[in-house]
């Protein structure tokens, strides 16, 4: 008997115009490449990947609409025309009134750490981003976590596991006191966290307490459209708000923002700043031109502006979040078949591995999902990377690694890149790892950089 229908499928909202040939290797270029690399994914070069999950960041395909504006940049060092629709479209999506473009994400948080964080600040936050707390401890502050405990429990299947707790944060002003508290720096949905989003509710709760203690709140609002649609899908009351509708609710709770571009705008580089203070806005204006380029292209090309405004239109569109987010959940829910264990609920850019449950013989000290990511690497040429013990860096005081609850392999989908046959190839290469994990052995570290050694530190089989 035929089968009966049981559900309808999605599609993504685009057919392919371009391709990219890839080309799958050999185990043994495989392990020599990786070996060479010092077994960090970051150190391969990009040949030697067959399907190249280490990042969304700049990785996403634009669309026809980017590229033929690209065609239209205006580069003139000063004023161009697309810095002005870029602003305009930065004022009607985001709702912030002022904006200085910058070259990626770290620059703004360069800048926005420089003007508002002084020497013995706390910079309280939903969990940690690497770049985000380097910029906040170079600019003299502490950053102090206060996401709610199950944000650090990989079993845990909260739906707003990036939400902040609000007594946290309450006793961490009756501590330190309000004044020496820079701003709170949230983030949503949190990378650190296996791309969980923060709820509307809580939002609206840290900001009521921001406001009592008159602290600051400031938003890394770079995936700020997948949490925004984690809102419409999970959150009573918003099923039926548009995208924007709801991002631009999330943004009125907000001072300011910075954003990396290279992920909810689907461009290859680009970074904002935007504020509701005037008074930020023209220290940020005035600094730009020192780090980055005249307030007006801020490190970019006229082009590079004109294909982030059109990201800015197309980000919002409801088709285009669904099959986004809907790819990761295909990729969970093909990993569930092989009961691979990973952070549920699954989130909104990735998929984290859980390396200390399927390494659990191999110490932190080892560097499990460190390994983990260079083993999937070998068995398939699929590149993942390292979010644990080798992200998480020293305790800038003290000289000690710092040691996270979470060590996580990261498989980041780019967005508009890849099909879900390759997200099925990426699965069964998992899950033969997964299920020949007992004989993986931990890695060494022989090279440490100073700073974000996760980029380029090397280590060693043991
Ligand atoms: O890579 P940048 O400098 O454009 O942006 C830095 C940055 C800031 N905030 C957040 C939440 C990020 O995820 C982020 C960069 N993320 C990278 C590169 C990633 O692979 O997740």
């Amino acid at each position: 008997m035929a089968k009966k229908i049981a559900k309808r499928s999605w599609a993504e909202p685009f057919k392919i115009k371009v391709v990219e040939p890839i080309k799958m290797t050999t185990i043994e270029n495989r392990e020599k490449a990786i070996k060479n690399a010092g077994y960090n994914t970051f150190l391969l070069k990009s040949e030697d990947v067959y399907i190249d999950l280490l990042t969304d960041s700049g990785t996403n395909a634009m669309s026809d609409r980017q590229w033929s504006g690209m065609m239209i940049g205006d580069e003139a060092y000063a004023g161009s025309k697309n810095f002005y629709y870029l602003w305009k479209n930065i004022k009607k999506y985001y709702g912030m009134p002022y904006f200085v473009p910058t070259h990626q994400g770290r620059a703004a948080e360069h800048m926005i750490s420089q003007i508002l964080i002084k020497e013995g600040d706390y910079v309280p936050g939903n969990m940690y981003f690497t770049t985000t707390k380097l910029h906040q401890e170079l600019a003299g502050g502490t950053f102090v976590d206060v996401i709610i405990d199950e944000a650090h429990d990989t079993a845990s299947e909260h739906s707003f596991k990036g939400n902040i707790d609000l007594k946290k944060l309450k006793d961490l002003i009756k501590k330190v006191s309000a004044k020496k508290i820079a701003y709170v720096s949230m983030a949503g949905p949190v990378n650190m966290a296996g791309g969980q989003p923060f709820s509307m509710a809580n939002l609206k709760a840290v900001q009521k307490l921001c406001k009592e203690n008159k602290i600051k709140l400031w938003f890394d609002a770079t995936r700020a459209v997948e949490n925004a649609y984690f809102i419409k899908v999970r959150e009573r009351g918003y099923a039926k708000k548009s995208i924007a509708e709801i991002l631009k609710e999330m943004m009125s709770y907000f001072e300011g923002m910075w954003v990396s571009a290279k992920k909810d705008l689907m461009v290859n580089i680009g970074g904002i700043f935007a504020t509701r203070n005037k008074k930020v806005f023209e220290a940020v204006r005035n600094m730009v031109v020192v780090y980055e380029g005249l307030h007006t292209y801020g490190g970019l090309a006229g082009r590079d502006m004109e294909a982030m405004a059109v990201g800015i239109e197309e980000m919002v569109e409801y088709d285009n979040i669904r099959a986004r987010i809907g790819q990761i959940e295909y990729f969970g829910h093909q990993l569930d078949k092989y009961s691979v264990p990973y952070i549920k609920p699954i989130g909104g850019h990735a998929i984290f591995l859980d390396a200390k449950k399927i390494l659990s013989h191999i110490s932190q000290d080892n560097f499990p999902a460190q390994t983990l990511a260079s083993e999937i690497y070998i068995d398939s040429g699929v590149r993942g990377m390292e979010r644990g013990i080798v992200s998480a860096g020293r305790n800038s005081k003290t000289g000690k690694h710092n040691y996270p609850k979470l060590e996580l392999v990261r498989l980041t989908f780019p967005r508009r890149v890849y099909t879900q046959a390759h997200i099925d190839v990426a699965v069964e290469s998992i899950a033969s790892v997964y299920q020949n994990r007992r004989k993986i052995k931990g890695l060494k570290m022989i090279y440490e950089p100073e700073y974000l050694r996760f980029f380029q530190g090397r280590f060693e089989k043991l």
